[in-house]
């Protein structure tokens, strides 16, 4: 196994960890920029599979990751089990919303998603034939939590409100939805596996506004649910946690849910997720994404930093979430140089 991604998350420690980034393919870049233009708009480009798969490819030619992350969203799961999905120029996604057990009965069976889903596979078929040797393919899912998130509000939601007020009022309806959701996530990301992908990530972006009980029932049990289904039906398969935010629910995480590494978001110190995170398996992280806006000295002292704390075991080297429109590309090739050149 010579992929690195590959060696990090089986667990050896590297003298350079291996990189990659959220939202590497994205606004940042011009080329990102002129194609989805082409394509129109978002969700084209995301359906477009040999455009998606151009998008992906894109940071790999200019920056040489070491893996590469479908391109696709989060929230084309909910869409194949028919919600309705826009996007608003300027805004983010909006959705229809579901509140009540006969939204939740309206949606769509499990089986019913390839059918919207199929040119993500496509995607990823494309990726598998077109990605160098040494790059790792990472198809993605989000996670239940998240995913109901949005669907309960039918758009991004500072604090999960919408979510956790049906949570709170009805106990038995949400937790239909996120069994929906669980069993539907695992024939997704199974058939990205069939496809062509060498690793999974589940992203849970709001499992920060979850705590006691709510965290073990809704980030934790889904994650556990998914890993293993896949696990049974993919031997070997290597997964990738993000619980964002979840600060001290990171600790055990990996071991809770079977994940095989576990992505920390920057609101935690590299020291301490390398003390309570990584002692008991892989990492990736920590970067803060407005380093890729502001460049300079800062960001190389930070990236010495993060590589630093976490050098005593397994460790992919990330951002703490996504590089933002306003990031600036030269700042990202000093990352790699200041991470590969020492
Ligand atoms: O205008 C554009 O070009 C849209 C911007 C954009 C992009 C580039 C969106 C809309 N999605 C994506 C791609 C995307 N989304 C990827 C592709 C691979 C890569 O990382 O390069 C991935 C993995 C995602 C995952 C995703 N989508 C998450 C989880 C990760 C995270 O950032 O926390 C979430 C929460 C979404 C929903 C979503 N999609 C897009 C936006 C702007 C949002 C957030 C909306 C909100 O909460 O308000």
């Amino acid at each position: 196994m010579t992929k690195l991604i590959l060696r990090a998350l089986a667990g050896e420690t590297l003298p350079t960890p291996p990189i990659w980034m959220m939202r590497q393919a994205g606004r940042y870049l011009p080329e990102y920029r002129a194609t989805r233009a082409q394509a129109g708009d978002f969700l084209s480009l995301c359906y477009n599979s040999e455009l998606a798969a151009e998008v992906t490819l894109q940071p790999i030619r200019r920056f040489g990751f070491d893996a590469a992350i479908l391109f696709a969203d989060i929230l084309l799961l909910p869409q194949a089990l028919g919600a309705d999905l826009w996007f608003e120029t300027g805004e983010g996604p909006r959705l229809s919303t579901i509140t009540t057990i006969e939204g939740v009965r309206a949606l769509k069976p499990k089986d019913a998603i390839h059918e919207t889903l199929g040119p993500i596979y496509e995607t990823v078929r494309i990726l598998a034939r077109e990605l160098p040797p040494e790059t790792t393919l990472i198809g993605f899912a989000g996670a239940p939590w998240t995913v109901a998130t949005y669907m309960i509000a039918g758009r991004g939601t500072k604090d999960q409100g919408p979510a956790h007020a049906l949570k709170a009022a009805d106990r038995a309806t949400f937790a239909a939805l996120i069994d929906i959701i669980t069993e539907a996530t695992i024939d997704y990301l199974s058939a990205q596996v069939d496809a062509g992908a060498e690793v999974v990530k589940l992203f849970d972006s709001w499992a920060g506004s979850l705590t006691g009980q709510d965290f073990t029932d809704f980030a934790i049990k889904p994650a556990a649910r998914i890993i293993s289904a896949l696990k049974a039906r993919h031997p070997g398969l290597p997964v990738i946690a993000f619980p964002r935010e979840a600060g001290a629910g990171y600790i055990g995480f990996a071991k809770a849910t079977g994940a095989d590494c576990v992505a920390v978001d920057n609101s935690v110190s590299p020291e301490w997720a390398a003390e309570h995170v990584q002692i008991s398996g892989p990492v990736q992280g920590n970067l803060a994404p407005h380093h890729m806006v502001s460049g300079g000295q800062e960001l190389i002292d930070a990236t010495r930093r993060v590589v630093d704390a976490f050098k005593g075991g397994p460790h992919i080297f990330n951002l703490g979430h996504g590089i933002t429109p306003d990031a600036n590309p030269d700042n990202v090739a000093l990352m790699i140089d200041t991470l590969r050149r020492g």
